[in-house]
């Protein structure tokens, strides 16, 4: 599967036009050494001086800058059969810090967006429980909540990637992945209020969007760090996102976070999938599957310098990333700029949290010289990030799902940059 609207999204003359434009500002290049013309940008009255802006009440619900316009969730219409099933993608390349803006949050979901009237929203768990119970919002606004930072990945990022370099974009290549910080009630409250009879042992989690997506949750997951959250980022969670309500499983594969969540029953056995919603299994290379593949494992991408963002200035540049792990938080991220070869410890800034992205930063030299770059996450329990190669010795490559395989960009003499796959 190869796409002319993925690979080399910009044309070279667009690439030389813009770093010649970028020349002739204020740069660290050579034509410092000589004494510029007057830059009317600082000797002329531009119009966002000569003009009163916007007051207090045009802007109830604020929005980028219209700059930022090509700052959006991408998608790929040849991947999937219809926009209602399907996925787009965080533009991880135009991001910093660890927190992903609400709006930028990849979506995925197999019916559509669900709009609901939080009004109307019912939450019912009952199966082998002493007393079932019905919430609606309110009664879960009332109860104790918490606020918590995790990562959730679908199981199919980077399931492209499988059997070779594929889409040129770490947005294409790594964007099912978002950070946001979520508030709710833990499922331990919830299930202590309704009590557990002594043979449960799996939850099945169900949506109220037109899929009515299901999946099975084992109980000791559900007693330990699971929340079922209203707020995302400080708000409400998007429809998106699956407002009013949704499950959060830290550290577990995307598809587990039921969305539009309604219903949870609890059973004594895992529950049968509803049709392919939830069937996320991994194909091993023999034919037979890894079934209950919940962690996702560490991995990490460098996002900048990335083929949606070449490098344009010789000289002083920043290297950025992000690393996560299902199983911990991330120790330590090492980048090599020659395919492997060399590796530096990168210098991580911002929070380390659990189950969280991390920012990972190198600040380098580049004097044009052709790179290939990689970055390789480490975490708290010592697992260090495969490479692609390793992970298909064990895998095959007729899987989708759990690629978390070193990522190479090719970063060209003229800055440009390519997915690749070294041998
Ligand atoms: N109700 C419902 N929940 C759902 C889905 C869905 O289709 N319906 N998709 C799942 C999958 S496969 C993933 S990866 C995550 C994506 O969450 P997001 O849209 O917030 O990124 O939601 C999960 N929860
Ligand atoms: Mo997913």
């Amino acid at each position: 599967m190869t796409s002319s609207i993925i690979r080399n999204p910009l044309s070279r003359r667009g690439f030389l036009g813009a770093a010649a434009a970028a020349g002739a500002g204020i740069g660290l290049g050579p034509a410092h050494a000589e004494k510029p013309a007057p830059d009317p940008l600082i000797t002329e009255v531009q119009d966002w001086n000569r003009y009163l802006g916007d007051g207090v009440d045009k802007r109830p619900y604020g929005t980028p800058s219209p700059f930022e316009k090509h700052v959006v969730r991408r998608h790929v219409a040849w991947l999937t059969a219809s926009p209602e099933s399907s996925v787009n993608f965080t533009p991880l390349h135009e991001l910093d810090g660890i927190i992903t803006p609400s709006g930028l949050c990849f979506e995925r979901h197999h019916g559509g967006i669900a709009e609901i009237d939080p009004a109307n929203h019912r939450l019912m768990i009952h199966g082998l429980v002493e007393k079932p119970l019905v919430f609606t919002m309110e009664d879960l606004k009332r109860m104790p909540r918490e606020n918590r930072i995790y990562f959730l990945e679908c199981a199919a990022n980077s399931g492209m990637e499988w059997r070779g370099a594929q889409l040129n974009g770490c947005q294409f290549t790594h964007g099912m992945v978002h950070n946001v910080m979520y508030t709710g009630v833990t499922l331990k409250t919830l299930l202590n209020e309704v009590g557990l009879k002594p043979n449960a042992k799996w939850l099945m989690l169900e949506g109220a969007d037109s899929a009515g997506m299901n999946r099975s949750l084992p109980v000791e997951k559900a007693l330990d760090d699971v929340l079922i959250a209203f707020g995302m980022n400080g708000e409400a969670l998007r429809p998106e996102q699956g407002y009013p309500l949704r499950a959060v499983i830290p550290g577990w594969e995307g598809n587990l976070w039921v969305k539009w969540l309604r219903r949870i029953e609890v059973g004594d056995q895992p529950w049968q999938a509803r049709e392919e919603t939830s069937k996320y299994t991994d194909l091993l290379a023999d034919g037979r599957s890894r079934r209950f593949t919940f962690y996702m494992d560490a991995k990490s991408v460098v996002t900048n310098p990335s083929p949606q963002a070449p490098l344009k200035h010789k000289g002083r540049n920043v290297l950025t990333g992000i690393a996560w792990s299902g199983r911990g938080h991330i120790e330590r991220v090492d980048v090599s700029l020659d395919g492997g070869r060399n590796w530096r410890t990168a210098r991580i800034d911002g929070p380390v949290l659990e189950k969280s992205l991390t920012r990972f930063y190198v600040d380098f030299d580049w004097q044009g010289e052709a790179l290939l770059i990689q970055s390789r996450a480490m975490d708290s329990t010592g697992y260090v990030q495969p490479s692609k190669d390793d992970l298909r010795k064990v895998r095959g490559v007729n899987s989708i799902y759990h690629n978390n395989g070193i990522q190479t960009w090719h970063v060209r003499p003229d800055g440009e940059t390519e997915n690749v796959e070294i041998g």
